[in-house]
């Protein structure tokens, strides 16, 4: 079995200090909060960006200096800016942090209702778009999965050709809306994913854990940070990213799985920088 990278989604667009302090806006937070993670043992950032009074932006400028500070602090992590950004936002508006021609971005695979009344809009032609726009810059995307339809649309957008293989994906379970976070339904997603991909699981609020563990066993990765969750456990708030990514690699150490380095991480996802 691989060694499990472990992704620290430190930031969100969603979610802000009012729910948890030590959720990042500022440059100089977002490279704590990196930092907290990669020490702690996350291989991969994915990274949103804010302004410093906490509005989500997709801001190229503002990803570059997220980014030099991420790297200034932690040289060698793998850096996976969202193009998810925040609902509502424009496919032109969400696209920016490519240009900076990152090793991996997120490319989120179908709509879905989100959280209750939003809704994450993923037509057909914004995958075909966002994709072409990773092959042509050499982006590596973690095709991101909220219900299983989003699996198949994948893999026909990679039949296409708007998709390079073999792809890693990343299980979003238990977004309101999305498909739940269960054992049942972890199973279903893992056995849907062509052989040869590899797979992240992200268990939302306090699915977090549980799901990184099905991970853990079943030979796929696992993401933690304060984007999906901000409690290290029950009514307990995380006082930083790396609370919960030291968690996960406590939970792996005890099940005999080790932790990829960024370097390893790289082997394993094929990234080519
Ligand atoms: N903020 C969500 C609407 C991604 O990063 O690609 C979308 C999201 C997915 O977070
Ligand atoms: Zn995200």
């Amino acid at each position: 079995m691989d060694k499990l990278i472990i992704t620290a989604a430190i930031s969100g667009a969603e979610v802000t200090k009012n729910h948890n302090p030590a959720v990042p806006y500022t440059v100089a937070e977002i490279g704590r909060e990196a930092k907290s993670a990669y020490d702690a043992g996350a291989a991969i950032i994915h990274l949103h960006v804010r302004h410093d009074d906490g509005t989500p932006t997709q801001d190229a400028a503002r990803y570059a200096e997220c980014i030099a500070e991420i790297k200034r602090l932690c040289p060698d992590v793998i850096i996976q800016p969202s193009t998810g950004g925040a609902v509502g936002m424009s496919n032109a508006e969400r696209m920016q942090p490519l240009t900076l021609r990152p090793e991996m971005a997120t490319l989120d695979c179908g709509t879905v209702n989100f959280g209750g009344d939003d809704i994450f809009v993923n037509t057909e032609n914004t995958i075909k778009e966002f994709g072409t726009q990773m092959i042509e810059l050499g982006v590596k995307p973690e095709v991101e999965v909220f219900d299983k339809g989003m699996i198949d649309t994948a893999i026909r957008l990679a039949k296409q050709g708007f998709i390079q293989t073999p792809m890693h994906f990343n299980f979003v379970m238990g977004v309101t809306g999305g498909i739940a976070a269960t054992t049942r339904d972890f199973a279903y997603l893992a056995d849907s994913i062509p052989a040869g991909s590899t797979f992240t699981a992200t268990g939302i609020g306090r699915h977090e854990f549980p799901m990184a563990t099905l991970a853990i066993i079943a030979g796929g990765h696992a993401r933690v940070g304060f984007e999906d969750n901000i409690y290290l456990s029950r009514s307990v708030l995380a006082k930083s990213n790396g609370e919960l990514v030291d968690k996960v690699v406590r939970i792996a150490t005890e099940l005999g799985r080790e932790i990829a380095t960024p370097t390893e991480a790289r082997a394993i996802l094929g990234l080519n920088h």
